[in-house]
């Protein structure tokens, strides 16, 4: 029988196939270099966030403003971003729904509309009644939708501060897939384990705040923190300037 290539060709492709395997494996999250310099993250250290709003957010973490949604109305759409995380994590959303400012309607004022928020991340932090949420614009009210009027109430300074007092919000109310009726891009990603939330009145209460401390990863994965890369001298030398 032929042979279909070398002993040599097949020894190297063997090579190949090993050494591939050996670095598939080989972790790529190092310790911490000694002598107390941190290295350089990448993107193994990061996490993938998914957030679902009806209809739109911004996302804040650890006071930054990380993520927001690119359609504030519709199609509805799941917003996917890597996050740098470092714990305790204070998470900060303002959720809004679709909805007119002097009547709290949609669609030219004709559908009182509802909505919804869902949010999962890499290290298994969910939404949950374990959130804080507050209700800032209420509408129409008692849902009379011939005289509509709103209640509203001023945003919060520094809401999305990590030190922010969110002691007097009352805890977010968990809805249903069937209750929020998410569409389909919700379908595409992985929400296991979160649950909707939203405030009291999720058909009237139209612009929510949440927040949501995260104490320590909830996967139990020890992640370095480079909450303060900006200040040290990283692992390697840094890239010269470029002449001009
Ligand atoms: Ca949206
Ligand atoms: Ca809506």
């Amino acid at each position: 029988m032929k042979k279909l290539f070398p002993a040599s060709a097949a020894a190297a492709a063997a090579f190949l196939i090993c050494a591939w395997v050996v670095s598939a494996q080989a972790p790529k999250n190092g310790p911490q270099p000694p002598s107390g310099r941190i290295r350089k993250p990448q993107m193994s250290d990061t996490i993938k966030a998914s957030i679902y709003a009806d209809n739109n957010f911004m996302l804040y973490i650890n006071g930054e403003l990380v993520a927001v949604d690119s359609i504030s109305f519709i199609p509805h759409n799941v917003i996917s971003v890597d996050l740098l995380p470092a714990y305790p994590m204070t998470i900060a959303v303002m959720a809004k729904d679709n909805a007119d400012p002097k009547t709290g309607m949609e669609y030219a004022n004709t559908n009182i509309g509802d909505a919804g928020f869902i949010l999962k991340f890499g290290d298994g932090t969910v939404t949950s009644s374990a959130w804080k949420a507050k209700s800032l614009f209420h509408g129409p009210v008692d849902r009379d939708t011939k005289n509509p009027r709103v209640t509203t109430e001023p945003v919060p300074e520094n809401w999305f501060a990590v030190g922010f007092d969110d002691s007097t919000w009352k805890n977010a109310k968990e809805y249903t897939e069937e209750e929020v009726d998410p569409k389909q891009p919700y379908f595409d990603a992985d929400f296991s384990g979160a649950k909707f939330i939203w405030s009291e009145d999720i058909a009237l209460d139209n612009t929510v705040l949440f927040r949501h401390v995260v104490a320590a990863p909830p996967d139990g994965v020890q992640r370095p923190d480079f909450t303060n890369l900006n200040n040290v001298v990283p692992d390697g030398p840094p890239k010269k300037a470029k002449k001009r």
